[in-house]
């Protein structure tokens, strides 16, 4: 890849912005690690709370010419009366399939996920990926945390971000890239959307196979082979993960059901209260988010059976609400304006099954990095946050499992 084939056509003053918006952060940054370094008095002593490191990224001219709008935080199209956000659609959808001739059969240490731990979509992917046990042989690695014009960045090979795999583009003959567009500009030169994650990518063919995580998750999870009963990965699984269904025959019109309201009201329902850009935007999607909590609320009330949305068996409705429901109270119920009321006071059962997903099952609680969570969200989004300042609270992140907050607690006695 040479420097013209990453060179986008431009269709606004992108440059320009750039510069004013680097010139606007880089003071801001250097202030925030000032007030760390001297040991700020306002910030409290606890481990939950670390201070970001945060470098402004090696951005040249030619890199900043791209399709996607004048700012990255232009979610919401400045034309659009209605102040409404409306979510673009993933441009690459294969799948990995063991059909005679398929172009992606499943084979180990082929394919390799680009997330970012802060991105919830991406989040439905590494979470997938471990309780099937497909860790084993689909790599993965970590965007860094800070969403800046040009679009997600790659680790500088100096830079030391918290979390797992936080690392530059580590596939062979990316060595240059600095930005995962220059991932999807290696698929597509003409490529004219947004440069999102979650990535799923062929290392053999340097092909995107999926950008849609929904997809990805069945991928993953158990969709099934045409005429077959065998899944995807199945051959190269052992036992125990070839026997995880996350999309079982059973349940799978309950499933679908669920994902219906649940993507549309919560998953989405929280980037539309938050990116709303009029209050009639705003009010109309967090009252829809909340009523859709409450029908959470009270199916979870239902579920006597087990712990998961579908009582015994664990399924992909539990993954996609998860990844939602984790990142409300510390970011969405103040960032996103979500805040009719919060998980840990306001929803018994969302709070004890979220809670049973994260302190008893590996794959929900080790993807889930809550530095990269916050930062992310309040330091990127300068349209919502301009000071990038990010709240502390709530602490902890995370209550345990056994632990209420005093007010419920008095409550309960
Ligand atoms: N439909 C996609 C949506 C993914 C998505 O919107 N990811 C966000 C992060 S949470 C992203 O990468 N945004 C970068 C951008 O819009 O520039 C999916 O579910 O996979």
């Amino acid at each position: 890849m040479n420097i013209a084939q990453l060179s986008r056509p431009t269709l606004t003053h992108q440059s320009v912005v750039f510069r004013t918006v680097a010139k606007l952060a880089a003071p801001s940054s250097s202030r925030i690690r000032l007030l760390h370094s001297a040991g700020s008095p306002q910030l409290p002593a606890t481990p939950q709370f670390r201070a970001p490191s945060y470098t402004a990224a090696p951005f040249t001219t030619y890199a900043l010419k791209m399709a996607t709008p004048a700012k990255i935080t232009d979610w919401v199209d400045r034309s659009d009366k209605s102040g409404e956000f409306k979510r673009q659609v993933s441009s690459f959808r294969d799948h990995i399939s063991r059909d005679a001739g398929a172009k992606y059969p499943p084979e180990k240490d082929r394919y390799h996920l680009f997330v970012s731990y802060a991105c919830p979509w991406a989040h439905r992917t590494l979470i997938a990926r471990q309780l099937k046990g497909l860790d084993k042989f689909i790599t993965f690695s970590v965007v860094h945390w800070h969403l800046a014009d040009g679009g997600w960045r790659f680790v500088t090979k100096d830079e030391k971000e918290p979390g797992e795999n936080v690392i530059p583009d580590p596939i062979e003959g990316h060595e240059a890239f600095t930005h995962l567009r220059q991932v999807y500009f290696e698929s597509d030169k003409d490529f004219s959307g947004r440069f999102t994650v979650p990535v799923l990518y062929d290392k053999k063919t340097k092909q995107i196979v999926n950008n849609e995580s929904s997809e990805i998750l069945r991928i993953f999870g158990s969709e099934k082979e045409k005429n077959t009963d065998a899944k995807q990965f199945d051959d190269l699984l052992d036992q125990e993960h070839r026997g995880i269904d996350i999309y079982p025959e059973a349940l799978r019109n309950d499933i679908e059901d669920a994902h219906k309201w649940q993507y549309d009201l919560i998953n989405n329902g929280v980037y539309k209260s938050g990116f709303a850009t009029t209050a009639e935007a705003y009010e109309r999607n967090v009252t829809a988010l909340f009523e859709a909590l409450d029908r959470a609320e009270k199916h979870l009330q239902g579920q006597k059976e087990g712990p998961y949305y579908f009582g015994k068996t664990l399924t992909e409705v539990d993954i996609r609400l998860y990844v939602t429901i984790i990142r409300f109270d510390p970011v969405y119920v103040q960032h996103f304006k979500c805040n009719i009321r919060d998980i840990r006071s306001g929803y018994p059962a969302i709070h004890r099954w979220m809670r049973n997903l994260y302190w008893k099952l590996p794959a929900f609680k080790d993807t889930t990095q809550f530095e990269h969570i916050k930062w992310h969200y309040t330091r990127s989004h300068t349209q919502i946050n301009p000071l990038s300042i990010t709240p502390v609270g709530p602490l902890p992140n995370i209550l345990p499992l056994e632990e209420e907050v005093p007010a419920v607690a008095a409550a309960l006695k």
